[in-house]
């Protein structure tokens, strides 16, 4: 074929590793990180999403049994689009000018000519039919409510792990030996992924069809999943010598009876695997793997053949490459980066940025995202228990001002997503006392002090409560002198209170003497 420089060789002892070299003027469409058009358009109001979601009861039947089927996800003309793709693949005698793309290419997994099963990774590199199913809504929202064990249901945002093609010809299609996904992922945690089944052909147990072992997604060793016991994917009854006698007890296959253009959703751990393709007919399904936004890796090696490494703890996302930039990139974020496109930036905010209270106010802190689906929550810092109401995109966080929370910061999430910048809240107790205390006398009638406010909040005032022998005066915040004029002048030493109050409590009191003659001399002290 035009552009490629070597014949395809599948390395069977490299693990599928793929040697031909990329035609130069190939595009990775792993760089284009919205739909490309051909099965689906980037969504104009994330709105819509909502319509693409599973109900409670989907939910619940996910969590219970480990797995859900049958979710329509592809029309007929989309599966034919798909398939004339897929048929390249197949074609021994034919290679696609970005086969170099795949991260794993096996023609037969098992390596016996009567048990044929071609698996691959990484077509949605290579066309873009393949790429855009992964950006499919109908997949893509129902993974976002079932991909998070802590936010059953709540829709949170996802990223590509990686996708899948497994085909198996007719007469002698090959078996996928029971297994569980994550089996194969441990490489990255925590576990929060999930795999979508495409069927292309009609799957029944004669066309070696998917199976899954209900409620298996609790089989698990100390939170570990069970070991792999056959690579080859060849020897379909292998996983059963790791099993306990329980687990065995409990091993009742169940078909997925997948149709052409439907999907099945399943747990991690779950058990599932497909018996050999007798049939007349081809069986081709692809697969594609999600993760819930925040999974890091748990290697120093690269996590897919070919892809830069994101090193050991560092979170798989499509910046976490050596590159700097979105290049080669094996992670996308499904939600995010559709919304990105559709409406040129998430906006994603909290308000008010910053807020001073008095001690025992009630506050308020608010933030809003134009991302419906997210469920937003809030966190502070130091921890401060509040009450919190979520809602399409929107939050309210209410809590009590106390001294501790002095400098708190508030920040709103969106789960696995974005956070906001930290918003900050500053608590103001009673005032300390005024400073710099002097006074006087004016003349023969009057005496005069003045002082220096005490520090208080940006916005927030203090009051004086001046008082000499029985007279006592309310002075608001904007005036820092007196001006004192006996009714009965006497000579004699006059004591000044000067109490700092504000909505919180009484602060300290300050005094002075001022000396008063009823002749003009003055004293200062
Ligand atoms: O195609 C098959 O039978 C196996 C597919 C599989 O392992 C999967 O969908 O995770």
């Amino acid at each position: 074929m035009e552009g490629v420089k070597e014949q395809y060789v599948n390395k069977e002892h490299e693990k599928g590793r793929v040697d031909v070299t990329v035609a130069e003027d190939f595009h990775d469409l792993s760089l284009e990180h919205q739909p490309l058009g051909t099965l689906c358009s980037p969504i104009k109001d994330p709105a819509q999403w909502s319509s693409y979601a599973l109900s409670q009861e989907q939910v619940d039947q996910y969590w219970r049994d480990g797995y859900l089927s049958g979710i329509r996800v592809l029309t007929d003309e989309q599966c034919e689009l798909i398939l004339n793709d897929y048929q390249i693949f197949l074609d021994k005698e034919k290679v696609h000018p970005g086969h170099g793309l795949f991260y794993e290419f096996h023609r037969n997994q098992s390596g016996l000519s009567d048990n044929v099963l071609l698996h691959a990774l990484g077509q949605w590199r290579i066309t873009k039919a393949f790429h855009d199913i992964c950006f499919l809504p109908q997949i893509s929202v129902p993974s976002s409510q079932l991909i998070d064990p802590d936010n059953k249901g709540g829709q949170v945002p996802i990223r590509l792990w990686h996708d899948q093609l497994f085909s198996k010809p007719p007469k002698h299609g090959g078996v996928v030996a029971w297994h569980q996904d994550y089996s194969y992922w441990t490489r990255t945690k925590p576990m929060k992924h999930l795999t979508i089944h495409i069927a292309l052909d009609d799957q029944t147990p004669e066309t070696g069809g998917l199976h899954f072992v209900p409620e298996s997604h609790r089989w698990s060793r100390n939170g570990n999943p069970l070991p792999i016991t056959d690579a080859t994917f060849g020897d379909m009854e292998s996983l059963k010598k790791v099993l306990t006698e329980e687990e065995f007890a409990q091993f009742k296959p169940v078909p997925s009876g997948l149709k052409r253009g439907h999907a099945s959703f399943h747990h991690p751990l779950m058990v599932h695997g497909s018996y050999a393709n007798k049939s007349e007919r081809p069986r081709r399904a692809c697969v594609v793997n999600y993760i819930a936004d925040g999974v890091w890796s748990d290697t120093n090696e690269p996590l897919l053949n070919g892809v830069p490494l994101i090193e050991k703890q560092n979170s798989i996302t499509s910046e976490a490459t050596e590159m700097g930039k979105i290049i080669l990139s094996i992670a996308i974020n499904v939600f995010f980066l559709m919304n990105t496109y559709v409406s040129g930036s998430i906006s994603f905010t909290i308000a008010p940025e910053t807020q001073y209270v008095y001690v025992n106010d009630t506050v308020t802190f608010e933030c809003a995202t134009n991302v419906t689906l997210y469920h937003l929550s809030f966190v502070t810092n130091p921890s401060v228990v509040g009450s919190e109401l979520s809602s399409g995109g929107m939050a309210s966080l209410s809590l009590r001002a106390t001294s501790e929370v002095n400098g708190t910061e508030v920040t709103c999430n969106a789960p696995n997503g974005p956070t906001t910048e930290p918003a900050y809240l500053y608590v103001q107790g009673p005032p300390d006392s005024v400073s710099s205390l002097t006074g006087y006398q004016l003349d023969s009638c009057c005496m005069f002090i003045r002082w220096y406010p005490p520090f208080t909040l940006p916005g927030l005032t203090v009051q004086y409560i001046i008082s000499v022998g029985t007279d006592q005066q309310y002075l608001n915040d904007s005036i820092t002198n007196y001006t004192y004029c006996p009714m009965n002048p006497t000579n004699k030493q006059y004591l000044f209170n000067i109490k700092t109050t504000n909505k919180a409590g009484n602060g300290s009191t300050s005094n002075i003497t001022v000396g008063f003659q009823s002749t003009s001399s003055s004293v200062l002290y």
